[in-house]
């Protein structure tokens, strides 16, 4: 699962992503056109309390891929440009499953904002329209192309290209009205069709306030304002400060502690930014633990005890018989799947359960 951090020009992305990725991206407009990719264990406490109980050779945890873009040239006609990113950038973009929006938040004279002051609710919505009009060219290009062609091939195919059209000129007026796709009500027929055109308004967005070190205690209010003010589907909003937790990752955990206590902070923000993408993502997690390894497994919500099974392995979901399923709090006071067992919190599931967060799973298969 990769995760794409754009945002306008030196809003902070790279700082970002040093700090979700503890990486040395270059910054301050340094990085020319370097694309960064990096790989994030998810946080997960559950991991290294069921590490206690199994003493397993290894903990393996779920991950999350970053990929900071550098912001895309301004355009002649002053659009953002993203059509005109390198080729490599724009597969990236168009890959990711979900986007970290990095919005400037932070005041510094010395780094004045181009466009002369600091104002969030404007750079989110220059983003977000030239990613509108970037999803808009390719719907009409597609338009243009149904037109002229899709009334050719078999019954069938004209036909799937009529339902097609249908689906696509309902985008068009709800991106020419500057909706994003995200917030319209696709069934599922719609998904699956416009699955190929990787659509950047469709994918699941967190924005993500980039907030100075002296604003620490205003940021609720200032989450709370943009919060309003966006009120889109599959969107959160959510603030950092980069700067101070790239600082606070370079430090020793004593030294963070007292940095951390000056600064009137009393969590470090990173866990809870990897875990709200990870969410984003619509992944929960499901655990095995044994001797040999204590893992997350993660899984998009509503899947079933078989597709658990083949997250692990193919022949576990071909062999499938049941999968032995105890609740990770239930494990954790019982102590083992034997106790848990005997105290009746131990229970066999069938191929269609649907798998919970935290489900600690044993899956029973045929070689
Ligand atoms: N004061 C302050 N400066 C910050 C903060 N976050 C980032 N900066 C600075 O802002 C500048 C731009 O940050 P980058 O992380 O390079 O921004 P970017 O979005 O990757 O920039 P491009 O890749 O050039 O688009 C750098 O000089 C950072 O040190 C912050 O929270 N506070
Ligand atoms: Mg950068």
């Amino acid at each position: 699962m990769q995760i794409a951090i754009v945002g306008l020009a030196g809003s902070g992305k790279s700082t970002v992503f040093n700090t979700l990725t503890r990486g040395h991206a270059e910054t301050g407009g340094f990085g020319g056109l370097t694309l960064n990719v990096g790989v994030v264990k998810v946080p997960d406490e559950r991991l290294d309390r069921l590490a206690a109980i199994f003493k397993p050779k290894k903990i393996v945890h779920a991950d999350v891929t970053y990929v900071d873009l550098p912001a895309p040239p301004t355009s002649s006609e002053g659009r953002i440009g993203t059509d005109e990113l390198p080729a490599e950038h724009l597969a990236r973009l168009r890959d990711s499953d979900a986007l970290l929006h990095v919005v400037r938040a932070f005041e510094d004279p010395s780094n004045p904002h181009p466009d002369g002051s600091v104002d969030p609710a404007r750079d989110i919505e220059r983003l977000d329209l030239e990613f509108i009009l970037s999803d808009l060219a390719m719907v009409d290009r597609r338009l243009e192309r149904l037109g002229s062609s899709g009334r050719h091939g078999t019954q069938a195919e004209r036909d799937a290209n009529e339902r097609e059209e249908a689906i696509l000129k309902r985008l068009k007026a709800d991106l020419e009205a500057g909706r994003p796709i995200r917030d319209g009500d696709l069934d599922a027929e719609a998904v699956k069709a416009l699955r190929g055109f990787r659509f950047l308004t469709q994918k699941p967005v967190l924005i993500l306030l980039n907030v100075g070190e002296g604003d620490i205690a205003t940021v609720p209010a200032k989450v709370a304002a943009i919060r309003a003010a966006y009120p889109h589907k599959s969107a959160i909003v959510d603030a950092l400060s980069a700067r101070i937790e790239m600082e606070l990752g370079e430090l020793e955990p004593d030294d963070a502690a007292v940095f951390m206590a000056e600064l009137g902070i009393e969590r470090s923000g990173l866990g809870r930014v990897i875990g709200l993408s990870y969410q984003l993502l619509g992944l929960v997690s499901f655990l095995t633990a044994g001797p040999d390894e204590v893992r997350a497994w993660p899984i998009v919500e509503g899947s079933t005890a078989v597709d658990a099974a083949g997250t692990i392995h193919t022949d576990l979901a071909r062999g499938f018989i049941r999968a032995e399923t105890v609740a990770y709090e239930d494990l954790l006071s019982l102590g083992s799947m034997a106790e848990a067992r005997k105290a009746g919190r131990l229970r066999s599931e069938g191929k269609t359960y649907r798998v919970r967060d935290g489900d600690v799973l044993e899956i029973l298969f045929s070689k």
